[in-house]
């Protein structure tokens, strides 16, 4: 029995977002993205090759899950143990740290942990670029979430030069704070979404085309720590991401009335003087981008068309650690 250490990894957002797979079994993406860190959520996980197991388990906070939730997990166990050269099926125990039940769980931070937390149970020492081919195997955004701040998922050609890389540490006055929307209807995952933008959109090649200047003035951007640049880069990037998906076959979108009712809010916070953009991704939750000293301020406006437990504040996190104190 192989028995490793509690890993954390914190999730990330992306400001130049991933959308669409040159590769889908290596993950592969078509472009380059940027994502931001952050220390609000998290997930930590602990890893258990044991001889004795038949097949692999997963248990998230407490509750083992079906094969479904199983795909992305066993990928990166495969992997790990062909570099390990170890054959025992895995044990993996994941706990979310989210503030609220909000479908704010994410496949950055959880596969981010597990290529953490599986390659530590078998005895790998890797690097960070290994860690995030790694963790890019079960979830392509999880490629990001090994580094702290801001990272940069470089596309690369193939398995070994598609990987992130560190931008800055994104200590500086940034901040993001989340408005949650709850909302019934299901969800075209991002995994399908993305394959038939891909596939059916005429939209896709336009938000190819503009990419590498969205990346080029991001980074300056973060290099001169504009927050104003930062945030209005983003929500462009984001909304023609967005767009992708009205022209596919069969249209879908992620947004619902409350995520433009949140949209609203950020174009008020604007006229009222705050620099504040927002994102977002394959879901209805609004993302703002703004200064982290006036969080508390953009917070309380907010509280006039959204309630406390919608609103949760998030600050740039730190990359992929083990924890020596287990915190749940
Ligand atoms: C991102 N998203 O850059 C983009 C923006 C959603 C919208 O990465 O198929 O869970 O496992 O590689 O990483 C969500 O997709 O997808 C995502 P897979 P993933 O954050």
């Amino acid at each position: 029995m192989m028995k490793g250490e509690w890993v954390r990894a914190h999730t990330n957002i992306a400001l130049i977002k991933y959308w669409g797979k040159e590769n889908e079994e290596l993950i592969i993406p078509m472009n380059n993205s940027l994502s931001l860190t952050l220390d609000a959520f998290y997930t930590e996980t602990r890893v258990i090759f044991d001889e004795n197991l038949k097949v692999d388990e997963l248990y998230l906070d407490n509750t083992i899950q079906d094969l479904a939730a199983l795909e992305k997990v066993k990928t990166v166990l495969n992997i790990v143990r062909e570099k390990a050269g170890i054959t025992a099926k895995a044990r993996v125990e994941s706990y979310n740290h989210v503030p609220t039940a909000a479908g704010l769980a994410s496949s950055a931070s959880g596969l981010a942990a597990l290529a953490g937390a599986a390659s530590l149970a078998a005895g790998l020492d890797l690097s960070e670029k290994e860690l995030s081919k790694l963790a890019r195997r079960g979830s392509g955004s999880a490629s990001r979430s090994i580094y702290g701040g801001f990272a940069e998922w470089q596309k690369g050609t193939d398995d070994d030069t598609s990987y992130a890389i560190p931008i800055d540490d994104a200590n500086w006055d940034i901040g993001m704070l989340f408005i949650v929307v709850n909302d019934k209807k299901k969800d075209v995952s991002s995994r399908e979404g993305m394959r038939r933008t891909v596939k059916t959109s005429p939209f896709y090649q336009g938000w190819l085309d503009t990419l590498d200047a969205d990346l080029s003035a991001i980074k300056e951007a973060i290099d001169q720590q504009n927050i104003h640049e930062v945030g209005a880069i983003a929500e462009r990037n984001a909304l023609k991401m967005h767009a992708t998906t009205l022209g596919a076959n069969p249209p879908f979108t992620y947004w619902s009335p409350d995520s433009l009712r949140a949209m609203e809010s950020v174009r008020d916070l604007r006229e009222q003087g705050y620099s504040v953009h927002f994102t977002m991704d394959a879901g209805p939750n609004v993302k703002l981008i703004c200064k982290q000293s006036q969080l508390a301020e953009i917070k309380a406006y907010l509280l006039r068309d959204f309630s406390e437990s919608q609103l949760i504040e998030a600050r740039p996190g730190p990359g992929l650690h083990v924890v020596s104190e287990f915190s749940k």
